[in-house]
């Protein structure tokens, strides 16, 4: 099986203020052309998709309605990230063990940070979202939340901090136990290759696609071959072709499913 993983999209839905920078039709395309070249089977969202510290779904999803149709259909794989904190949908990870017992585990990383990888940060966590589902009610809050959200967070300033130690660290610990990891979250992408006890492990960092980069991991379960896909700043090539595809999207909501991809 062939998976692309990627992750940290961050999509609002306030156009102005897009880190995401892509239009919804030339990611789709982007992401159509990967798929294509290297036969993926899956792919895996790997957490924060969605911007929900600064958006709510429901916004996000009115103005990116082709684009989240698609990003939720079964071809998909939705894992939370700690934007998704108000998100009823998703899982936890992707376990995946091959025909020759080896072990894949996928995650989106923030379980390495003391908010949602502790006991007692948890506690506050869920609180905090508790009472942030019930205030969020009043449009005024939500205005002021997502303001001090937008203020707090890092993701839209260059350039961020980053402690890609803790992670690594992290992935570290989680290789005791599987052969492969892959985490996203930070935002940078990475590869790392050591052994334990004889055991080949790899940790992987799918990196982010905001800014208009595309950034992600594909990944062959069977073989643990991987190659990372980096690129900056992609210009799309409005092409008839690509003109057509965007009539479909509009008309087929099963665009992200492989026999159409073939057929078209
Ligand atoms: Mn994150």
């Amino acid at each position: 099986m062939n998976l692309l993983i990627i992750s940290d999209l961050h999509i609002n839905s306030n156009n102005n203020n897009n880190i995401f920078g892509w239009n919804s039709f030339d990611f789709i395309h982007q992401l159509q052309k990967v798929i294509l070249k290297y036969n993926i089977d899956k792919v895996i969202l790997n957490g924060d998709i969605y911007e929900m510290y600064q958006s709510t779904f429901e916004d996000i999803k009115n103005s990116n309605k082709q684009l989240v149709n698609q990003l939720n259909s079964d071809y998909f794989y939705y894992i939370k990230g700690n934007h998704d904190g108000l998100n009823d949908f998703g899982n936890q990870n992707f376990v995946h063990t091959n025909s020759s017992g080896k072990t894949i585990y996928i995650e989106h990383g923030h379980h390495a940070d003391f908010m949602s990888g502790t006991k007692v940060g948890r506690f506050f966590e869920n609180l905090f979202f508790k009472f942030l589902k019930i205030f969020l009610k009043f449009s005024f809050i939500k205005k002021i939340f997502f303001e001090v959200v937008e203020y707090n967070d890092q993701i839209n300033r260059i350039p961020r901090k980053y402690d890609r130690y803790k992670y690594l660290k992290y992935a570290l610990k989680l290789l005791k136990k599987y052969d492969l990891v892959v985490l996203g979250h930070t935002h940078k992408i990475e590869e790392h290759k050591t052994y334990y006890i004889n055991q080949k492990k790899i940790y992987l960092n799918c990196g982010s696609c905001t800014f208009k980069r595309f950034q992600g991991i594909v990944l062959n379960t069977e073989t643990l071959k991987h190659k990372i896909i980096k690129k900056s700043n992609l210009k799309v090539k409005k092409t008839t072709k690509v003109l057509k595809i965007q009539n479909n999207i509009l008309k087929n909501s099963e665009f992200c499913n492989k026999e159409y991809f073939y057929n078209n």
